[in-house]
């Protein structure tokens, strides 16, 4: 490694406790976003990042799945959720998730990703039957489905308790669920961006209640939009305060706040200076998690790739087909090869793994070979509900 140079006189005692192995606290966290110093700051992030991991950056072949873009919330933040009725709702029928989940497995996929809008006539079964139907089709391949707010949903329309939607979806076979919903915790906050959504105390209990039922999970923060310093190091601290109660988070995400075609679309997009300060913000204060993603799609490859500098151990995966950052305007593509992952990974000077969602490395040579003929292009069936 390079050596320190600090020209930030606020962060030496911070740098001093990050080399000692010390716990940052909110004054740490708040310096840390306020430092004009962000060379400084990367290479604390860095240094934890590389005792952690030392140079491997993980990656993985996954495929994301938004069964229906239909949704109840309209949060502020959102570009992706639409009325039932409005221009380009959509809700795929079962057999088209299940096409689109087959083709993932022919592609190699280990994972998917299924996240969605708050449909409100879709019932819980529906999503029962979807995962339990995925199971049977895809055996190997690892679910994670519903964020915390759909979780909380759930919980609403099936009248059923918080943990006997986790049991229910255990049982049907979610293997573990990701992180989107937590935005920023603080009620100030979520009264602007998604005033109607699941508050993020209510977020916080179902994700400990979701870790003691034995499914892990992921946690976001969704950062540049109306949210201040201390809120986002309030979110962190909140983050980092369950972990150390149920070590069930595996991975933090920083999102980018992308406003195109949101109610908040006057709000200007995060610079690439504030990408960077997120993610070595996060692996400074979140001592507790094991790995930080710098999800590509998010923040462009490009920049993902100088992410890995600054503190990410992770570029998330394949992707295939996304729709939520793309509806918002995201430029960058759908879809990055296995080998391009690679290529971005070995170009920053990091070692590149393939990992599973529980960050087992992934050995292709010892997989079964991959079923040969890709179908045909999928036909579109629009579920009428
Ligand atoms: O919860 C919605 C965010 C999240 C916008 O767990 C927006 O591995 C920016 O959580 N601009 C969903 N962000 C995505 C998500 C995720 C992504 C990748 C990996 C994992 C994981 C989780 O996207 C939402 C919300 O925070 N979002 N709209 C927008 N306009």
């Amino acid at each position: 490694m390079s050596e320190l140079t600090i020209t930030d006189q606020r962060l030496k005692p911070i740098a001093a406790k990050v080399l000692a192995g010390e716990r940052l606290n909110m004054d740490d966290g708040i310096a840390l976003y306020r430092s004009p110093d962000l060379l400084a700051v990367g290479w604390l992030a860095n240094y934890v990042r590389e005792k952690r991991h030392g140079n491997i950056t993980y990656f993985n072949v996954n495929r994301h799945i938004n069964p229906t873009n239909v949704c109840v919330a309209h949060c502020k933040l959102c570009a992706f959720g639409r009325d039932p009725d409005a221009p380009g709702a959509y809700t795929f029928a079962l057999e088209e998730i299940y096409q689109r989940a087959e083709q993932g497995v022919r592609e190699g996929a280990t994972e998917f990703h299924i996240v969605g809008g708050l449909h409100p006539d879709l019932s819980f079964d529906h999503y029962l039957e979807l995962v339990r139907g995925l199971k049977q089709r895809c055996p190997t391949v690892h679910i994670k489905a519903f964020t915390m707010v759909e979780v909380h949903y759930f919980s609403r329309i099936a009248k059923l308790s918080i943990e006997e939607v986790l049991e229910k979806m255990k049982a049907a076979g979610v293997d573990s669920c990701p992180g989107g919903g937590a935005e920023i915790f603080h009620p100030r906050v979520r009264k602007i961006i998604c005033d109607h959504k699941t508050s993020g105390q209510m977020w916080l209990n179902t994700a400990k209640k979701a870790h003691e039922a034995g499914l892990r999970s992921n946690a976001t923060m969704l950062y540049g939009h109306v949210e201040t310093e201390e809120e986002r190091v309030d979110h962190l601290i909140k983050l980092r305060e369950l972990q150390d109660e149920t070590h069930g988070f595996v991975t933090f995400i920083p999102l980018a706040f992308h406003p195109d075609n949101t109610a908040l679309s006057h709000i200007p997009k995060p610079t690439g200076y504030a990408d960077l300060r997120n993610i070595a913000v996060a692996r400074l204060l979140l001592d507790n998690f094991d790995h930080i993603k710098a999800y590509w799609i998010m923040l462009s490859p490009s920049m993902a790739q100088i992410a890995l500098r600054f503190g990410a151990n992770d570029l998330d995966g394949t992707v295939v087909e996304e729709k939520i950052y793309h509806d918002a305007g995201a430029k960058t593509s759908e879809f990055t090869p296995r080998a391009e992952l690679e290529r971005l990974i070995r170009a920053a000077g990091r070692t590149p793994v393939e990992r599973d969602t529980q960050y087992r490395p992934v050995d292709r040579s010892k997989m079964p070979p991959l079923p040969p003929a890709p179908r045909p292009d999928l036909v579109s069936l629009t579920l009428n509900v």
